[in-house]
């Protein structure tokens, strides 16, 4: 599972990077900054099943606070674009590339609207934040636009060779460096009208509008709207929601300091929540004034900082995964080495089962007998979907459990 970051340059996606992996990435107040991509280790939050069984949980990966279990995903924060990168402006199309890779991707935008289409410091009201997404959208379609002029003779002679050939197989083929999905492919070919029309008749506009659905569909977005700190951008992330985007206002600057402030043992806070608890008596006094400002204009304002709730809702909403807690003793809720609650799986919803005992090892798919929900004390086969946060246990032959 790997999650991006992606966005205009100079927006925060690398200190929304460092919020989430607690990395010393480097931030600057000015265009291009990152150039060669971070990557880390963050972590979507999961409630565990501990509290709820009374139990002290003992993760092997990840960590749980007050029952507030955070799962490990990798993130990865690229290099910031401007409009003409997938012609080599800026820093040109390399971060494209790098998010090839990527399951989902967070689009980091500047919704202060402080900085213009370049990056560069701008007065407010100069600028539309909207911008921001429509330059990722487009540079993204471009850049898969490209890929498929340049493939397309090639593609459309595979299918005048092979005519029993489906058109969406053919591009799965050819365009497996962008790691699209095969059901993802066919979704954007209807979804562009073209599913009736002979390939060979599509023109350059039909490719051009395929590549905005190949990258609407194939690599789901979420917006982190950040700054959300900066009065200007309550009334900008306002106008954002009612155009219908998956928005998450986010300040990732607050959500640094609150989780560099814990890890120094001044504050108790867990990522994701509404407020935290000053635990060292007597602070410095700029120190005690900005996080009293988080609280302020952050926290009470918006809920959360967002940078938490952002990273679940790509991982869990769009993405659709869920997270699930394998045990190999349904009374104690251990592996066998008496770990509690030791691990917990992400998976993509669907996954059955017997699927999920092959992710935990390959014998125990081969020897699946049953598996039995803990939390409902029932036994179920091979083919029931599990459920977010379903405990289970699975059985198989040969004594492996
Ligand atoms: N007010 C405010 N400033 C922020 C926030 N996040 C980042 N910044 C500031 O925005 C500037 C750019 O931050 P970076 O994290 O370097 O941005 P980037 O998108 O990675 O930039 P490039 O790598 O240069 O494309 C820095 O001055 C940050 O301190 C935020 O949530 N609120
Ligand atoms: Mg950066």
């Amino acid at each position: 599972m790997l999650v991006g970051l992606c966005g205009k340059t100079n927006v925060g996606k690398t200190t929304f990077f460092n919020a989430l992996t607690l990395a010393n990435a480097k931030i600057a107040p000015h265009p291009f900054t990152t150039i060669k991509p971070n990557e880390g280790i963050g972590f979507v939050r999961v409630k565990c099943a501990c509290k709820e069984y009374g139990v002290n949980c003992t993760p092997r990966t990840g960590f749980c606070l007050k029952g507030e279990r955070f799962v490990p995903v990798k993130v990865m924060d690229v290099a910031g674009l401007v409009r003409g990168a997938h012609e080599g402006r800026g820093l040109g199309n390399k971060f494209l590339d790098d998010l090839r890779r990527s399951d989902v991707n967070i689009l980091v935008i500047d919704a202060s609207g402080l900085t213009d289409s370049e990056g560069n410091p701008c007065q407010q009201g100069l600028y539309n934040p909207l911008e921001d997404i429509k330059i990722v959208m487009d540079e993204f379609s471009f850049w898969v636009n490209s890929i498929l002029k340049e493939k397309w003779r090639r593609i459309i002679g595979k299918l005048i060779q092979e005519p029993t050939s489906k058109i969406d197989k053919i591009l799965f083929q050819e365009l497996s460096g962008l790691g699209l999905k095969k059901e993802k492919i066919k979704k954007a070919i209807d979804e562009s009208r073209l599913t009736d029309k002979k390939p060979q008749l599509w023109s350059g506009n039909d490719l051009l509008k395929l590549s905005r659905k190949l990258v609407e569909h194939g690599k789901p977005f979420i917006i982190a709207a950040n700054k959300s700190d900066v009065s200007q951008s309550e009334d900008n992330i306002k106008k954002i929601i009612k155009k219908g985007f998956n928005v998450v206002p986010t300040s990732s600057e607050a959500e640094l300091a609150l989780k560099r402030a814990s890890s120094k043992g001044i504050i108790e806070y867990i990522p994701g929540d509404p407020d935290f608890k000053v635990l060292k008596g007597k602070l410095p006094e700029n120190l005690l004034k900005a996080l009293k400002t988080i609280k302020r204009t952050v926290l009470d304002k918006w809920g959360s900082t967002g940078v938490q709730k952002c990273v679940d809702k790509a991982v869990f909403e769009v993405l659709n995964y869920l997270a699930v807690f394998p045990v190999e003793d349904e009374k104690h809720l251990t592996d066998h080495e008496g770990k509690t609650l030791p691990d917990v799986y992400l998976v993509p919803k669907g996954t059955t089962a017997k699927q999920l005992a092959g992710q935990i090892h390959t014998d125990l798919q081969e020897t699946f007998l049953f598996a039995y929900l803990v939390r409902e004390k029932r036994k179920v086969g091979a083919d029931y979907q599990l459920k977010h946060r379903d405990i289970i246990k699975i059985t198989a032959a040969r004594g492996r459990k």
